[in-house]
C-alpha cells in the first residue's frame, strides 16, 4: 500500500472529502493546507487575520507562509500522508521537492480529480462557505487554471499521476483511489 498521496484538481473537486476518508481508513495524517489556515481565521489568530482576506477572496496565500505551515506537520509526523490543496505552484512544488528531501521521504501517488466545471460550480454554490460565491469561485477558478493545472502535466511526466473521475458518488471515486493505491 503507498504511503505518500497527493490530491491535485480544481477547487470542489472532493479532494478534501476524499483524503478525509482514505486517511481515515489507513490512519494517515490528513495535510490541508485550506483547512489549517481556516482554523488559524476561526481561531482570529495573527496568522488568521493576515490570511483571512486572501482567502475570502479566492487568491492563493503565500508561498513561504504555507511552506512553514507543511514543514511543521510533515516533520512532526510519523505516518503515511496525504497532501491536500498542497501544492498549488510551481514553486511550492519546488519546496515541497526540498523538504521532502531533508526528511527521506518520497511521494508515491499524485492523484488528479477531474470533474467538469459546471458540476463543481454547482456543489461549492451548494456547500455555501465564505469562499463559494459566484464571483469567488470563479476566481478561484482562474487561478487553479493559471498556477496548479501545470502541475498535472509535471507529475505526469514523473509517472506519478493517477487519473481519478471525480464526478460521481463518493463510494464509487473512494473504490477507484482505494484499488490505485494498492
Ligand atoms: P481548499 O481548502 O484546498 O479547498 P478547495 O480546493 O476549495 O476544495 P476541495 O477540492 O478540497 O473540495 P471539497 O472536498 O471540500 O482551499 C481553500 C483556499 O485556501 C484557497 O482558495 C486558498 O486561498 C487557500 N489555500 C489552500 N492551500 C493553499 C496553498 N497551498 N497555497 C496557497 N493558498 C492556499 O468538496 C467541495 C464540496 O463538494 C463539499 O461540499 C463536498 O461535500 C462536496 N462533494 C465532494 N465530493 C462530492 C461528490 N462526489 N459528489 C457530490 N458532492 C461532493
Amino acid at each position: 500500500m503507498k504511503k505518500h498521496l497527493l490530491f491535485l484538481g480544481p477547487p470542489g473537486a472532493g479532494k478534501g472529502t476524499q483524503a478525509a476518508l482514505i486517511s481515515k481508513a489507513n490512519n494517515y495524517l490528513h495535510l490541508s493546507t485550506g483547512e489549517l489556515l481556516r482554523k488559524e481565521i476561526d481561531l482570529d489568530t495573527e496568522l488568521g487575520k493576515k490570511v483571512k482576506d486572501i482567502m475570502n477572496n479566492g487568491e492563493l496565500v503565500s508561498d513561504q507562509l504555507v511552506l512553514d505551515i507543511v514543514k511543521k506537520n510533515l516533520e512532526e509526523n510519523n505516518k503515511g500522508w496525504i497532501l491536500d490543496g498542497y501544492p498549488r505552484n510551481l514553486s511550492q512544488v519546488n519546496s515541497l521537492n526540498e523538504e521532502l528531501m531533508l526528511i527521506n521521504q518520497q511521494l508515491e501517488i499524485v492523484f488528479y480529480l477531474d470533474i467538469p466545471d459546471e458540476v463543481l460550480i454547482n456543489r461549492l454554490l451548494m456547500r455555501g462557505r465564505k469562499d463559494d460565491n459566484e464571483e469567488t469561485i470563479k476566481r478561484r477558478l482562474q487561478i487553479y487554471k493559471e498556477n496548479t493545472q501545470p502541475l498535472i502535466e509535471y507529475y505526469k511526466k514523473l509517472s506519478l499521476l493517477e487519473y481519478i473521475n471525480a464526478d460521481g458518488d463518493l463510494k464509487t471515486i473512494s473504490a477507484d483511489i482505494k484499488q490505485k493505491m494498492a
